[in-house]
């Protein structure tokens, strides 16, 4: 049985930006980057928490993400904003594109932010409530890699492909959902295999197309979509949406600029934001009665709010100033300062 270790908040932050400034990243490139990982962390998404350190740091020793690029942005129209990120990690440019992007939504009622030529690791829900937190509903996407096999098919043809999306809610939580189009984000597999654990049935198929709960097996063939073809057709709406409509790559493409080198995937972002006010017709100012008998509906019934676990865990975790990670995922993060 793995053992965990407990680390202060502050301990999350300090680890994150020494592993990420010793590896080449600029100050303001680890500080971007940390603040998502530490929000992760902080959440226990465990995925894409400081597990992602790997992750930049692959992305870095390969040579292909440049650590000081800096981004530029764009507006080719009254409601859209490009962030091309030359190389870097998605983070910085996103955090440069935020407020045009909000203040286009709020004047024009919806607007699109496309984040080009960017190295991409991170989960999508702290982009989309940076929306909600301004009583924007947001969606975002992204592709990634080849390694999902289209629903029917045998080989990886479709990136794990997160959709998130979040609606805000006056006083409270925002309603968000965030989650890979594969039956499990890649991440997810990738600590299945550090755990020594198997994998529930339905996730994968190995090199030769047969199911397999075995994640070395499942990372080396195929890992499947959710929902079957329901979640294959999104996951194709995302390689498009997030590909050839803002000019930028596909997973299959992402992959093969790769060329074999571990690391994130290199492609692009899009981020849409809707400015519920203005498209209600003055009718939704920041807190809405129909949505809240929703949401009331769904909880009454007993069941539960996508990231009510997620904002559970935060507020455990800021009440006691820690989180508990696998002590051998903190010795095994140290050994990337060597
Ligand atoms: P999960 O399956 O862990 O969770 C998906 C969503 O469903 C969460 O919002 C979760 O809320 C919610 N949820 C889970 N169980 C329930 C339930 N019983 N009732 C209602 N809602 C529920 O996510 P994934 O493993 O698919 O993805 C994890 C992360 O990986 C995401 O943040 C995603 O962005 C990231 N990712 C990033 C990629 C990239 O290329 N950058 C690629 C793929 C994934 P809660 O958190 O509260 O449990
Ligand atoms: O977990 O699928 C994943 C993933 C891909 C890129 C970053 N995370």
């Amino acid at each position: 049985m793995s053992q965990n270790i407990t680390l202060s908040l502050q301990d999350v932050r300090d680890l994150s930006l020494s592993v990420l400034t010793q590896n080449g990243y600029s100050p303001q490139h680890a500080q971007a980057i940390t603040d998502v990982i530490y929000a992760c962390q902080l959440d226990d998404c465990h995925s894409h928490g400081l597990f992602r350190l790997f992750m930049c740091v692959e992305t870095m020793r390969s040579g292909q993400v440049d650590g000081h690029a800096t981004p530029t942005l764009t507006e080719p129209g009254p409601a859209v904003v490009k962030a091309d990120a030359h190389k870097g990690i998605s983070l910085l440019a996103l955090n440069e594109a935020m407020p045009k992007l909000i203040e286009k939504a709020k004047t024009q009622g919806i607007a699109a932010l496309a984040v080009n030529n960017c190295f991409h690791f991170s989960a999508l829900w702290p982009e989309v409530e940076m929306l909600s937190a301004q009583g924007l509903a947001g969606i975002a996407m992204v592709p990634s890699h080849a390694w999902v096999a289209p629903a029917g098919g045998t080989r990886g043809t479709l990136g794990t492909n997160p959709l998130a999306f979040s609606w805000p809610r006056l006083g409270k939580d925002p309603f968000t959902f965030d989650f890979a189009t594969s039956q499990f984000a890649r991440g997810e597999i990738e600590l299945y295999r550090r755990a020594g654990k198997a994998l529930p049935e339905g996730v994968a198929i190995d090199r030769n197309g047969n199911p397999t709960t075995d994640p070395t097996a499942a990372m080396e063939g195929a890992m499947l979509t959710f929902g079957g073809y329901k979640g294959s057709a999104l996951s194709i709406m995302i390689e498009l949406m997030a590909g050839p409509l803002i000019d930028d790559l596909t997973s299959i493409e992402s992959m093969a600029a790769a060329n074999g080198n571990a690391g994130a995937p290199y492609h692009g972002e899009i981020i849409i934001a809707m400015n519920p006010e203005m498209l209600s017709g003055g009718k939704v100012a920041g807190n809405d009665d129909r949505a809240e008998r929703l949401f009331a509906d769904i909880i009454d019934q007993g069941a539960r709010l996508p990231s009510q676990r997620r904002y559970q865990a935060r507020s455990q975790n800021l009440k006691r100033n820690a989180v508990e990670i696998p002590a051998q995922l903190y010795q095994d993060i140290l050994k990337l300062k060597d």
